[in-house]
């Protein structure tokens, strides 16, 4: 039987900062002396900030992919992670090898292909199975400067736990370049979900939008999605900490965290 692990799934919509995000959790990780490992779900980075233990792009290359199926990038991403579900057993021999005690999972820039392929759930859900799985879904600051986009994005958050059925924990990211005005607004939207409304009112005369709106806070309500919602910042460490405390209370406590 594979050792049991602890794993963390980084969620968000294309460049909301899973991957500094990943960067960020290895070095906390790291100065602990905490045994972690970092696998890098998306087929399609460049560049990573950090050395994956476990990289996809070794099973699969998309400039390959895109020359042998004459598909363009956002073809061959699909492709891509429907080629690694195929290879899954591989993936998976990989984390048993190393026997991880956490494991730091980025996941494709684009939230759909993780999250609502079929290919990407199963990869989520083998990855899971042998572990207690926690993951954080990240807000990008410019989606959520209007009632409408913020709101959107929560609604988001809600419709990739609900196809993951993992535990999510919901923060927004870059917290060093959101604006006075706009975090004043963010503070009132988490800490009264009803100002939503009015503000939903305010900022746009359809009537749908408004009746959506009103339909859109009740759903946040009885989730209490905005419960624990906070920002952070990978760039400077802010919140980091409480984002390890929530993921704590996801897993119980773990006495390493602390020696
Ligand atoms: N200012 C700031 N920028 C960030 C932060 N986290 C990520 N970014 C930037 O946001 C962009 C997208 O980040 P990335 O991690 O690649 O997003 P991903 O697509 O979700 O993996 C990059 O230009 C990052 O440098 C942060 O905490 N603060
Ligand atoms: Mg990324």
């Amino acid at each position: 039987m594979a050792k049991r692990y602890y794993t963390i799934f980084l969620l968000g919509t294309a460049g909301s900062g899973k991957t500094v995000l990943t960067r960020t959790l290895l070095d906390w990780f790291d100065q602990k002396k905490l045994d972690v490992a970092v696998l890098n779900l998306d087929a399609g980075v460049k560049r990573l900030p950090y050395n994956p233990d476990i990289d996809v792009r070794d099973i699969v290359n998309i400039d390959n992919l895109m020359d042998k199926l004459n598909l363009g990038p956002n073809g061959a991403m699909i492709a891509s992670m429907d080629l690694i579900a195929t290879k899954i057993d591989t993936i998976k021999d990989e984390i048993d090898y190393i026997e991880p005690e956490y494991l730091i999972v980025d996941t494709p820039g684009q939230i759909e292909l993780f999250a609502y392929r079929s290919s990407g759930r199963l990869v989520s859900s083998v990855i899971a199975e042998h572990s207690q799985p926690t993951s954080v879904f990240l807000i990008d600051p410019s989606l959520a400067l209007k009632p409408e986009g913020f709101s959107s994005v929560l609604l988001l958050s809600i419709s990739v736990a609900f196809q993951l059925a993992l535990p999510q924990i919901i923060a927004i990211s870059k917290e060093d370049i959101i604006e006075k005005e706009q975090m004043e607004n963010l503070e009132k939207w988490i800490d009264s979900p009803e100002t939503l409304i009015t503000d939903i009112h305010t900022s746009s005369q359809v009537s749908m939008s408004q009746q959506l709106g009103l339909s859109i806070v009740d759903i946040l309500n009885q989730f209490k999605v905005t419960g624990d919602l906070f920002p952070i910042s990978s760039n400077t460490g802010y919140n980091i900490d409480t984002l390890i405390a929530l993921m704590e209370r996801n897993w119980g406590q773990r006495d390493d965290f602390y020696e």
